[in-house]
């Protein structure tokens, strides 16, 4: 932002990424804790030692309890200690996250001085059924959703990834700024290569100059969908609840909302990228809250389904205190419109950006954007409230016929209430939205304000298609690039390293002010705007398709300055009639269809940052770009050795989206 320091990258602490402690890590853990030695010191104290011939049998006995119990108790007492909370984390079955896990510790200590906050993720496929259906899933410790990551302001997260799933994987950490960590974005073709099955990567990084709502998911094709993703929360260092939030609350929540497919990703892909399908995007059969949702089986006859212990999400309100919920959408297309019923709430937050409180009754939340609402108990209360999830299916390229658009979870303020009756509550008599766009967000105003700096350096002009070239296949174009990851050698590596090697179009690059560095990358399949220095840079995105594109930039929070429908207006006219003062700050804004969207970022944060549609068939359609950011910084700086080394490891590429080239001279 605006305020924000430089970070320079040649300072960075680079010891610490030298550590190498990821690979291997989590099998010593498993070998030293694990059943194999505990059995074997069971066999070795039960087993009865040769009697000595002077002892009597009672004696021998004694002398076996005066050792044993001392033992077990020591077993017994290190086994619980130690080995089931690690287990309690690694499930070997696959199940729900418990519901109290999405809810905010009530006595979080806001103020505490900065700490590590360490994780063990095992990244592994499972077999689960979220609402009944049992589907293939790839899940974070065998649990779906993922898990919370709570934290302050300034602490530093450490999560160890260990993947044995058969596909690559990667985690982004949705909205974090990564300032001088670049490499951690986790972004596959940008900043890292894939981590390959069987191996291991620690991510480690500083949660710094933000707080507010989050999430991370995988960024390896469309595996976020199979169920790799879960919420981040950072509690801000001073006044969370008393300066930045305007409507007092005590409890506090997340709630995730997803569409939800009963096929796997990869699967889905390849139909969606064949030739002759005209951005078609798969239809998803269902929608969860916080992974839970219920469908009746019998409507399912080709499904394996069981609707055993299958129930609505539920949400138990306080019915005396206000409650923070946190949406974030964190599915891979569906728009969602949200709404408790008979509840008029206030909105607070717009991806980490405390706003002043908004009334509202319904909520449309695009995939990655997240929203806080705080919700007052009703005066004349019912106990029992639906909250209703419902997709804006008017996007959907198709009728589905397994599709059930709503999801429900039941709102219930007092907990003895028994669920033997639904709630009778309400809808709201407004018609349902019709159309995929973002929330109305001109009346928002964030609570610490910040100008929006006026001159932009330069204006980035984008047409965002789909078109249908060679082959018949139907791509992503911003302009006339469409992007396509390249696995084994990402964008922030490759120029890192040209420059240190004095690579002569490197270093020309160098010299350039800003602009496409069409020297070291191919426009074609990879745009990457380049800047030297500190910029203010303006986007205006031009939708020349029938689609909503939910666009997303890394490592930055962007001004929403402008935005409507057909033809923009002339550039001059536009900036003379912009509002400066103090506009809505966020890191993923909706480009509707056939209509366009002005944004500003100052391009101050050293780094290779992905720009692109969060709807996840078009950002694998190609829908994305890059700003390779302030790359004097980056000239002096080097990606650390665990980086780089997953670029030269065996499988990095499994589970990568088909090569257009794999239709080439198919007629079918
Ligand atoms: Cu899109």
């Amino acid at each position: 932002m605006a305020g924000k320091e430089e970070y320079p990258l040649s300072e960075r602490k680079t010891g610490i990424h030298q550590e190498e402690e990821s690979v291997g890590l989590l099998k010593e853990e498993h070998r030293e804790h694990g059943n194999d030695s505990e059995d074997d010191d069971l066999v070795d104290w039960e087993i009865p030692h040769k009697s000595p011939p002077r002892l009597s049998p009672s004696w021998n006995w004694f002398k076996v309890l005066v050792i044993a119990v001392p033992v077990a108790w020591l077993i017994g007492f290190v086994a619980h200690t130690f080995l089931i909370p690690l287990k309690s984390e690694m499930h070997e079955t696959a199940q729900l996250r418990a519901e109290q896990d999405y809810i905010l510790d009530s006595s979080w200590a806001f103020g505490a001085q900065p700490v590590t906050r360490e994780y063990y993720w095992i990244i592994a496929e499972h077999q689960l059924n979220p609402d009944g259906v049992y589907r293939p899933m790839t899940l974070i410790n065998a649990t779906f959703p993922g898990p919370l990551i709570e934290c302050n302001e300034g602490d530093e997260i450490v999560v160890h990834v260990r993947n044995e799933a058969t596909n690559a994987t990667s985690i982004h950490w949705h909205g974090l700024y990564q300032n001088g960590t670049n490499f951690m974005d986790g972004t596959v073709g940008v900043t890292q290569c894939p981590i390959a099955p069987g191996h291991s990567f620690t991510y480690r990084f500083n949660v710094t100059g933000q707080s507010g709502t989050y999430w991370y998911h995988s960024h390896m094709a469309m595996q976020a969908s199979d169920g790799v993703v879960g919420p981040i929360v950072i509690h801000a260092r001073d006044g969370e609840r008393t300066t930045l939030q305007k409507v007092p609350y005590e409890e506090d929540r997340v709630v995730l909302v997803s569409d939800h497919y009963y096929d796997l990703s990869s699967s889905l892909l390849q139909k969606y990228l064949e030739p002759g399908n005209e951005n078609e995007e798969p239809v998803p059969q269902a929608a969860v809250i916080n992974g839970r949702g219920k469908r009746n089986c019998s409507d399912l006859p080709d499904r394996n389904c069981s609707s055993s212990g299958i129930s609505n999400a539920l949400f138990d309100l306080s019915p005396k205190h206000n409650t923070r919920l946190r949406f974030i959408n964190v599915g891979a297309f569906a728009e969602f419109q949200i709404q408790l019923d008979e509840h008029e709430v206030q909105l607070t937050e717009v991806d980490g950006v405390d706003v002043h409180p908004q009334s509202i009754h319904r909520l449309n939340i695009n995939p990655a954007q997240r929203y806080s609402i705080i919700v007052t108990p009703p005066t004349d209360n019912k106990g029992l409230y639906w909250m209703r999830a419902r997709m804006v299916t008017h996007c959907f390229a198709y009728e589905e016929p397994e599709l059930q658009e709503e999801v429900r979870a039941i709102i219930r303020y007092n907990a003895q209430t028994p669920l033997t009756s639904p709630p009778q509550s309400k809808d709201f008599p407004e018609t349902i939205e019709l159309e995929c766009k973002d929330l109305n967000t001109t009346t928002l105003t964030p609570v610490l304000p910040i100008r929006a700096p006026s001159n932009p350096s330069d204006t980035i002009y984008l047409r965002s298609s789909f078109q249908t070239h060679d082959w018949r296949l139907s791509r992503g174009y911003l302009n006339d690039s469409s992007y396509r990851a390249n696995l084994s050698h990402p964008t922030l590596s490759s120029f890192t390293s040209g420059v240190q090697h004095r690579s002569k179009p490197h270093l020309y690059s160098l010299s350039m002010p800003h602009g496409i560095n069409s020297y070291l990358f191919k426009p074609s399949t990879s745009l990457v705007y380049q800047t030297i220095g500190i910029q203010t840079l303006d986007i205006l995105l031009q939708n020349l398709d029938d689609g909503n594109h939910p666009f997303h930039l890394h490592g930055h929070s962007f001004f929403v300055l402008a935005q409507g429908h057909g033809y923009p207006p002339e550039l001059e006219h536009l900036r003379n009639s912009l509002d400066l003062a103090n506009p809505l700050r966020r890191d993923t804004a909706s480009l509707e269809a056939f209509g366009w969207m002005l944004i500003r970022f100052v391009a101050d944060n050293p780094g290779v940052w992905a720009f692109h549609c969060h709807v996840g068939w078009h950002n694998e359609a190609g829908l994305a770009m890059q700003f390779l950011e302030r790359s004097e910084v980056l000239a002096r700086s080097a990606v650390p050795a665990d980086v780089e080394a997953l670029c030269r490891v065996e499988g990095r590429e499994k589970g990568k989206p088909p090569d257009d080239e794999v239709w080439v001279g198919s007629w079918d």
